[in-house]
């Protein structure tokens, strides 16, 4: 059977389900943390596994410039090579492309670049983008999409989302059906709920393994965010795993599953960790901040991570200002440590049927800024 999600429980829009994939089941809603260039930035692959975390993400453009998907391949492919045998999602590249290449130009047929890297040239297709996401042997394939700038018109919002769809179209063919594998179709269309139906109904036309909302988290805000989900969700298949791609902070994240989505993944845990942020219970704290220098109290009060069972904020405060990669490390780990456990926290409120009132709880918390 390829690669499938499964419904366990609904609580208001809230979706509580399982992906069935060739690496083993993830519950969902899910947070997959990004292990862009075959790893998780400052984790070891045991680290992110004892956070809770069942499933990852890694980065075709990253990964077809450095060590090449014919490499990994070679080496066993991307499981074996980052030591990490659960499930695996690898994204397309063409949001890469377009937020870190040089120069670059694209066409009907596809995008040509020049690596960030070392300035050399490559270019990417629909076909390519899934022969490199089979190379690298990823559970779930995304499609080759654009993602189109915020703002932009309605008429260069359609164009955009009429290309994306074509090159879905042409990764759908190109795509080589496994058991347990699967291939997630990208809906775009900015903020304007016409394009947003019209790529729901190109995409579902053609039919895949699960749906994923691109587009969004990319200068629109919050509310706009939030706007553009109550009307895309609505017309997604209910049987399908649900993906918004690129998202997000903690409340971005309980406002989407109370609007429908299963799946996330974004590098704000990882990257704010190494800037010395943590997300906590009780909100954000910057570690950096002099306020922090004898508090001896851990992070976060009710975490279980070997950040704040075995340490001071204090301490974390004192590795950051003597910049000792112990300090991110942590950061990392607690930050992705939390993540899960608020996943896992919705997750078991929308089976318990009580979602509204867990939200108001974990909102209500938030509001005591690290107090
Ligand atoms: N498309 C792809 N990857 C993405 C996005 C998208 O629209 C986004 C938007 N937040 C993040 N990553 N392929
Ligand atoms: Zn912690």
């Amino acid at each position: 059977m390829t690669l499938h999600w499964t419904h366990a429980a609904t609580d208001g829009r809230a979706r509580a389900g399982m992906l069935h994939t060739a690496h083993g089941e993830v519950p969902t809603p899910v947070f997959m943390p990004v292990g862009t260039a075959g790893t998780v930035k400052a984790m070891t692959a045991d680290a992110v596994r004892s956070t809770g975390a069942r499933m990852v993400l890694g980065n075709t453009y990253h990964l077809m410039l450095r060590p090449t998907a014919e490499r990994v391949a070679r080496l066993g492919g991307l499981h074996r090579f980052m030591d990490w045998h659960g499930p695996i999602l690898t994204d397309s590249g063409g949001f890469q492309v377009m937020s870190l290449s040089g120069l670059r130009k694209m066409d009907e047929d596809g995008v040509t670049f020049q690596s960030h890297v070392d300035g050399s040239k490559h270019r990417l297709t629909p076909e390519r983008s899934i022969e490199i996401q089979h190379l690298l042997g990823a559970d779930v394939t995304m499609s080759f999409d654009e993602c189109t700038p915020f703002p932009a018109t309605h008429e260069e919002a359609a164009k955009s989302m009429r290309l994306s769809m074509r090159w879905a179209a042409r990764g759908r063919k190109a795509f080589v059906e496994r058991p347990g594998h699967g291939l997630f179709g990208i809906v775009q269309g900015s903020t304007f709920e016409d394009l947003r139906a019209e790529s729901v109904a190109a995409l579902t036309e053609i039919g895949f393994e699960g749906y994923a909302i691109g587009g969004l988290a990319v200068g629109e805000g919050q509310e706009a965010m939030f706007a553009t989900l109550d009307f895309t969700t609505p017309m997604l298949p209910a049987t399908h795993a649900r993906y918004l791609m690129g998202v997000g902070k903690p409340a971005d994240l309980l406002g989407a599953v109370r609007r429908g989505v299963d799946m996330f993944d974004c590098v704000i845990p990882t990257r704010s960790g190494r800037m010395g942020r943590a997300y906590t219970s009780r909100g954000q704290l910057n570690l950096r901040n002099a306020k922090y220098a004898e508090d001896d109290r851990p992070l976060d009060p009710d975490c279980s991570c070997p950040a704040c069972r075995n340490h001071s904020r204090a301490y974390i405060h004192h590795l950051l200002k003597c910049e000792e990669m112990l300090g991110p490390m942590l950061l990392s780990w607690h930050n992705i440590h939390y993540y899960q456990a608020l996943m896992a926290r919705m997750r078991e409120a929308i089976l318990a049927g009580r979602f509204e009132a867990e939200a108001a709880l974990i909102e209500h918390d938030w509001t005591k800024d690290g107090e």
